[in-house]
């Protein structure tokens, strides 16, 4: 049984949908980051760093979204992350490229408009903004052209590349940036949004 703590935004989504579309049992337990709970005497006991997400496993922690996904996709030999040396490399310069580039920019329009504001935090910081708004111009058409003529970021298959993709990309719905003039990128993010395992784990961040 798995036990993921974690709060409602991008880092801990994507070990969470991870968990759900591998169908494996797990238990949500939602850490209130703006309470201060990840600062609690316990939380530190599993996470000494003071982050979300972190993955409770046989009494064992373990922290990182990028680790926990490989993590659990390994512990269940899953396809999603594929045993091949190179299809495995292949996802994980998608897992990368996110967590570096393109995912990296939306979280900071989201950090910079969503979370600033709601965590009273001061002004948005425009250059921050301005920077994100212009490598995010840059990297969706690349990411467009990547995508024509396959489904899937890697291997063309679906892998936990997708899935932690989805965690970023979908924050743009929050931060206005468009996908319409990204075709391949819309039909992308059409096809993960509406799977039942990414579904049945937003319910679980309502709940
Ligand atoms: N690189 C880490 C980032 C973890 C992280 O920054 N978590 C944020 C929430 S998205 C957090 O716990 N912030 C609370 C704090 O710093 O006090 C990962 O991918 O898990």
């Amino acid at each position: 049984m798995f036990r993921l703590h974690g709060f409602f935004t991008q880092n801990s989504r994507k070990p969470l949908y991870v968990l759900s579309e591998l169908g494996v049992d797990f238990e949500f337990v939602y850490v209130d980051l703006m309470a201060g709970e990840q600062r609690t005497e316990d939380f530190l006991q599993m996470n000494p760093l003071g982050k979300v997400p972190v993955l409770e496993h046989d009494g064992r922690f373990l922290a990182e979204s990028g680790a926990i996904c490989r993590y659990v996709a390994n512990v269940i030999d899953s396809g999603l992350y594929p045993a091949d040396k190179l299809q495995r490399a292949k996802v994980d310069q998608w897992l990368d490229y996110f967590s570096c580039h393109l995912g990296r920019w939306l979280t900071t329009l989201y950090f910079e408009t969503i979370i600033r504001p709601r965590a009273n935090l001061g002004d948005p910081n425009r250059r921050s903004i301005e920077e994100a708004t212009k490598f995010i111009g840059q990297q969706l058409p690349l990411l467009d052209t990547h995508l024509t003529g396959t489904q899937w970021l890697a291997n063309d298959a679906l892998s936990i590349a997708d899935i932690c993709a989805l965690a970023y990309v979908e924050q743009s719905r929050d931060v206005d940036v468009s996908l319409q003039s990204c075709p391949q990128v819309s039909d992308w993010f059409s096809r993960l949004d509406q799977r039942d395992g990414i579904v049945k784990a937003r319910a679980l961040l309502q709940s």
